[in-house]
């Protein structure tokens, strides 16, 4: 059986697109740590250059270890290809500045991570993009907003901070409709949980630091889509626009986090239903936002859009963001760290740290609460987290 018509899953993130007889039987990829490649004639090297034949020439375009990452996450995303970048924002700006121009128009969900959020409106704006926030939660509003000028249609789901799920399919149908691309980043979600090109996107984009590489020891993004898009936003968005280059160093440990991805997801779910049930039972939480849990509003789109509901919970304490501050300087074990998907369980406050990019009236606008804490649920015994959760919260009456 060939290593790349594997059918499932975790065989792809092991195995796909190599092949150990290939490079002297070496059963993990080689890290090649080229800046520049060799050509075989001055004439090869131009005709590289030029597209006209295959072959590598300088690793900001290309590089073998991370055409092996990019073959990766497309596989896994059910999509063509792959591009690898520096980090997730260097993903999305890589993204932008490959499909958009002045004049153009981008709708985006209300909840986005900030840098995102601040990239858009602070970023894009200044040249000249036109970015309009809607909830997306609702197909209708989009269909009420679009327009010929809209290119893109972007969001987050489950978004980042307050767990805020989209209908990718439905929204695909009718940004479409109305010709423009739909942007997903999935992040949260992984596409063990969601593969948003599947149900109809068009791009996908990752912060690959979170759950992709897993170990909290990277920094890195990664885009998949057609090898069309993929291939604008390898020669526009990357090599000239940001030059946001993944190294190759950084690719490998991707590489090992994905082998383990479906593994870790599991867990991450399982013990994150079990926080979450449990946090919801406190007479100190006032409400927990969980895709797992009956009381999720949008329970029956977490049901049908993710295999399972992922390691990420974000909860309010009854007595608000005071409350939350006595909990998380209490907690002992649970860390407090911006950044998710790592084996340690963290926990953040969105409105002084990852969403301080927005104003307070921003915020409330876009449905991010002052008092919400977000936690990570990592991959510790579920009594230790447990255990410190239930001294912290004690403590922060
Ligand atoms: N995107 C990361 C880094 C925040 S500054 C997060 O935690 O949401």
């Amino acid at each position: 059986m060939s290593r790349s018509t594997l059918s499932g899953f975790s065989s792809r993130a092991i195995h796909h697109g190599y092949d150990p007889a290939e490079n002297m039987g070496a059963l993990t990829p080689p890290m090649h740590m080229a800046s520049t490649f060799a050509f075989d004639s001055a004439e090869q090297g131009g005709a590289i250059f030029a597209g006209e034949q295959q072959g590598y020439f300088y690793s900001r375009i290309s590089n073998p270890t991370l055409d092996l990452l990019e073959q990766r996450i497309a596989t896994l995303e059910g999509a063509e290809a792959g591009v690898a970048t520096a980090s997730g924002m260097g993903a999305i700006t890589a993204v932008m500045w490959s499909l958009l121009e002045a004049g153009d128009e981008i709708i985006t969900d209300k909840t986005l991570y900030g840098c995102t959020f601040a990239f858009f409106r602070h970023g894009l704006a200044k040249f000249g993009v036109k970015v309009t926030h809607v909830d997306l939660t609702d197909p209708a509003a989009l269909e009420a907003a679009m327009s010929d000028k809209v290119k893109v249609v972007y969001f987050e789901t489950p978004a980042n901070p307050n767990m805020r799920l989209v209908d990718i399919a439905a929204i695909s149908e009718v940004a479409h409709k109305g010709g423009a691309q739909v942007v997903v980043d999935n992040t949260y979600a992984t596409p063990a949980l969601t593969r948003p090109v599947e149900l109809g996107a068009d791009i996908v984009v990752h912060s690959a630091t979170k759950y992709l590489g897993g170990h909290g020891d990277l920094v890195g993004g990664l885009v998949a889509g057609s090898a069309e898009t993929m291939q604008k936003v390898r020669l526009e968005g990357l090599k000239d626009m940001t030059g946001a280059v993944m190294s190759p160093f950084t690719a490998t440990l991707v590489m090992r986090g994905l082998k383990t991805l479906a593994l870790r997801m599991e867990r991450h779910s399982k013990t994150a239903l079990e926080v979450a049930r449990w946090l919801e039972a406190q007479p100190q939480v006032a409400a927990v936002h969980y895709p797992g849990l009956e009381s999720f509003a949008q329970a029956e789109l977490a049901g049908r859009q993710m295999a399972l509901p992922g390691g990420m919970i974000a909860f309010d304490l009854a007595d608000g963001y005071e409350q939350g501050i006595r909990f998380m300087n209490r907690l002992r074990m649970i860390t407090r760290a911006v950044s998710l998907g790592d084996a340690e369980t963290l926990i953040q406050h969105p409105a002084s740290m990852t969403h301080s990019t927005y104003t307070p009236e921003e915020r409330a606008e876009h449905g991010i609460g002052e008092g919400l804490l977000r936690l990570s649920v990592g991959l510790e015994d579920a009594e230790d987290i447990f255990a410190d959760l239930e001294q912290a919260l004690a403590a922060s009456d």
